[in-house]
């Protein structure tokens, strides 16, 4: 359901700026929370079209193999059952491009298959009247397979060494021969476990066909047109047919981004049924439906100097994929830019194992590369006997040593000195297991993170309406990190009218082209596009005023016709465009094109991800950065481990919404929190199972888990990253969290834990 007017407007906040063009860079609280709180805001799966079925997935119960028969007979015969999709059975489609815009191939793209190369791939859908008949029946179909050999995970015996992506070496100076030589120096192995984005809005669909070309789907999307597109190209329909519609997610952390195989399923069956088809993925096939972040493993071997200076990074680095599918969790990312080194050389492995295909999970790569540099730096620390924040200031990196490029701004140095000094770091007794209350050991730890600067353009709409007030259109997305409410605020800000007065709409693929809102861009890539908008639709009012021979205001110059609070000059914007015969101003702006022109190929541009401007392409290298200092408390008798104070600090330039940005910073920790101390996903090896796949089991921090979190920020406007001085905000907080925890387990037990996450076998 698009979004209504009605629903923003009644949920507009009252405590908005009073339109004196300093709406950016307000408290504001969102404008979308009261709809949310109450329950007004329809989420996707909340649609409710006549004559609704209802789909339930049936998984593959084994890791690999065959599937040799389906014996559908039973589920049939059960009450309510419409249709049953098999790999026998289900119609094949047209294999889709990918987000490169590629296709992988020319031949048909079959949603379920005979070959099984993961458990829980699905292998049947069953669609009938109610939800309880579909999910009766499912349990009646049964499958068998031919039994194949699986590997289970990265760490399985049998995975093998896997393949080299090229695109991953990184290197400068000679490595091999600068660590031979360096007085100091350390080699160690650090991994990360298979873990999971679990959204708290589950995954699923509503699928319903028009007539025989036209589809709308209603679908938490965090990118409406790379989604749009996946369907439109499986089912052969004109993009323009295709209706992807998405106002309210209830998170993604990168999930929801692509149409999963679940989805052309969906499509199917209300193609074949001719009745709208609703498949809500469970909670336990959410964790097989797509991927998480890939199980990774880095081998860092660091030289330097008895004085602590870098003299080599050598990084290898290696990540699980799927047997069918390449993804690359790059590890090579972070280690490469944070510190200044001579000489480096970084290498990344894929391996395929029996899982479904690892995908985006907020700050993919960056993340578990900074697991790996920001605990080897402090492991050097303490061989050299240096404080971890000295060396780390010791090894600045004044400029991008990888591109070899100027940072577009890089305010690491002022993070580390606003955190180190809230935080009280100075107090710090050096030696590990030197600081304690009672029977608990506390230690302290430092680490940096940091996330690029995506740039990908994207479109707004600003519509200047009769009664003063201000709609802004864009297919960009809302998924709680607050773009309905900095859009707003942008307008506002350029409009010079209160943010109440203006409604934002976004998911639905009707409206302009967005980005994919992803890669923490979204928000300066819109905020841009919005505001060139803004300031279009206001120009293009003056001129009217001055210009249409009807205008009232002909008389006046421009100087002396000031625009804001829904008046131009001394009239009401409304009796203006009465007199000169119109009912309202509508602009389209693109973040980057000038003058309203849309990129040269739109569809090219907005349906995959290769219409970007890289982070470096300005002759500046453009990044976000962060530093977290961690107190953790650890039992002595029992290993537990507490996080018991939070002190951040970020670079992200210019924030547009404080409230909203340090929300996003403190989820972004939390999250940190939880990669560090709980959340991992255990693979049975016999089956190649995940078995915790629950929210019971898969553990994520509650409340209890979470200390109070204090944020800092230390940005400044930098306009050689974007438009309006921004950087992302979204992913960095979560970046260099788990190994600030960890170096403070290191700091409170003398332990150092190099394999997340930090549970209390490892420790006692
Ligand atoms: N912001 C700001 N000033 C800036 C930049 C951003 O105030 N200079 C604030 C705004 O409120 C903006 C938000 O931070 O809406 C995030 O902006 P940005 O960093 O551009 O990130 P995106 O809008 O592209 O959002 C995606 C990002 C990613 S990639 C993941 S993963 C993630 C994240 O956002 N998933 C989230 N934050 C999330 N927050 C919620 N609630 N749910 C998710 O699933
Ligand atoms: Mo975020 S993982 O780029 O959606």
């Amino acid at each position: 359901m698009t979004p209504r007017s009605d629903v923003l407007t009644e949920s507009r906040t009252k405590r908005g700026d009073a339109g004196d063009g300093r709406a950016l860079g307000a408290r504001i609280t969102r404008v979308d929370g009261l709809a949310k709180v109450r329950g007004a805001a329809t989420y996707s799966l909340e649609h409710r079209p006549a004559d609704l079925a209802h789909a339930v997935l049936v998984g593959s119960t084994i890791a690999a193999g065959r599937v040799r028969r389906v014996d559908q007979s039973e589920a049939e015969k059960a009450p309510g059952v419409r249709l049953i999709l098999t790999p026998d059975t289900i119609p094949a489609l047209k294999t889709a491009s990918n987000w490169l815009g590629e296709r992988p191939s020319e031949g048909p793209y079959h949603a379920l298959t005979h070959e099984i190369g993961f458990q829980g791939q699905h292998v049947a859908a069953v669609v009938a009247d109610t939800l309880e008949q579909a999910v009766e029946a499912a349990r009646l179909v049964t499958i068998e397979y031919d039994v194949a050999p699986a590997v289970a995970d990265l760490r399985d015996s049998r995975a093998g060494a896997g393949t080299e992506v090229e695109a991953m070496t990184i290197a400068w100076g000679d490595a091999e021969a600068a660590l031979e030589a360096a007085p100091a120096k350390i080699r160690r192995e650090y991994t990360t476990p298979r873990e999971y984005n679990v959204p708290i809005e589950p995954h699923g669909l509503i699928a319903e066909w028009q007539d025989e070309d036209h589809l709308t789907i209603w679908e938490p999307s965090q990118w409406i047109a790379g989604m749009a597109r996946t369907y439109a190209e499986w089912f052969e329909i004109p993009y323009e047919n295709l209706r992807m519609i998405s106002p309210y997610i209830g998170g993604g952390f990168g999930s929801k981004a692509l149409a999963y195989s679940y989805g052309a399923i969906a499509a199917q069956a209300a193609k074949l049924l001719g009745r709208p088809v609703k498949l809500a993925v469970t909670r336990p096939q959410t964790f097989t439906a797509y991927g998480g972040r890939a199980e990774t493993r880095q081998e860092i071997a660091l030289g330097a100097t008895l004085e602590g200076k870098l003299l080599a990074i050598h990084h290898r680095a290696a990540n699980e994929t799927s047997t069918t599918g390449t993804w690359v969790e790059r590890c090579g990312g972070t280690i490469a830019i944070m510190y200044a080194t001579p000489n480096f050389s970084s290498k990344h492995r894929v391996v395929p194992v029996n899982t479904v295909l690892p995908s985006a999970f907020r700050a993919p790569g960056e993340n578990p590369s900074a697991w790996g540099i920001e605990s080897a730096i402090d492991e050097l620390a303490y061989e050299i006997g240096l404080d971890p924040l000295a060396i780390r200031l010791l090894n600045y990196a004044e400029h991008d040593h990888q591109a070899n490029l100027p940072w577009s701004s890089r305010q690491l140095r002022e993070a580390f000195a606003a955190g180190a000094e809230r935080f009280g770091w100075s107090k710090r007794s050096p030696a590990p297991r030197s600081m304690r209350a009672g029977s608990q050991l506390i230690g302290w730890g430092v680490a940096a993170g940091t996330y690029p600067m995506r740039r990908t353009p994207g479109q707004a709409i600003v519509r200047l309406l009769a009664d003063g007030a201000v709609e802004v259109l864009s297919a960009a997305i809302d998924m709680g990190q607050g773009t309905y409410t900095i859009l707003a605020q942008t307008a506002a800000e350029a409009l010079a009218v209160p943010v109440e007065r203006v409604a934002v709409r976004l998911g639905d693929s009707s409206m302009p082209w967005a980005p994919v809102g992803g890669g923490s861009q979204l928000a300066n890539l819109m905020v841009g596009a919005v505001h060139k908008a803004a300031l279009a639709a206001r120009d293009e009012l003056i001129g009217l005023a001055l210009n249409d021979p009807k205008s009232p205001l002909r008389h006046l110059q421009a100087n002396t016709l000031p625009v804001g609070d829904g008046r131009i000059g001394d009239l009401e914007i409304g009796a203006f465009l009465a007199a000169i015969g119109r009912d309202h101003i509508e602009v389209l702006r693109d973040t980057f094109a000038e003058n309203g022109k849309s990129a040269d190929d739109p569809f090219k541009t907005y349906t995959t991800i290769t219409g970007g401007r890289t982070t470096t392409d300005n002759g500046y290298s453009a990044h976000s950065w962060c530093a977290h200092f961690i107190e953790v408390r650890v039992d002595e008798d029992f290993g537990t481990v507490r996080v018991s104070r939070v002190v951040s600090a970020f670079d992200c330039g210019r924030i547009f919404n404080p409230k909203l940005a340090e929300s996003q910073w403190k989820g972004g920790i939390i999250q940190g929190i939880g990669q560090a101390l709980l959340e991992e996903g255990v693979v049975d090896r016999r089956h190649g199972r995940v078995i915790n796949n629950n929210l019971g089991d898969y553990l994520i921090p509650t409340n209890a888990d979470v200390p109070d979190i204090e944020v800092i920020s230390v940005g400044v406007p930098d306009f050689h990253a974007t438009m309006l001085g921004g950087k992302g905000v979204g992913e960095v907080p979560i970046v260099g969290v788990a190994p600030a925890i960890a170096n403070a387990v290191f700091h409170a037990t003398g332990k150092r834990i190099r394999d997340l996450p930090i549970t209390l076998d490892k420790l006692i």
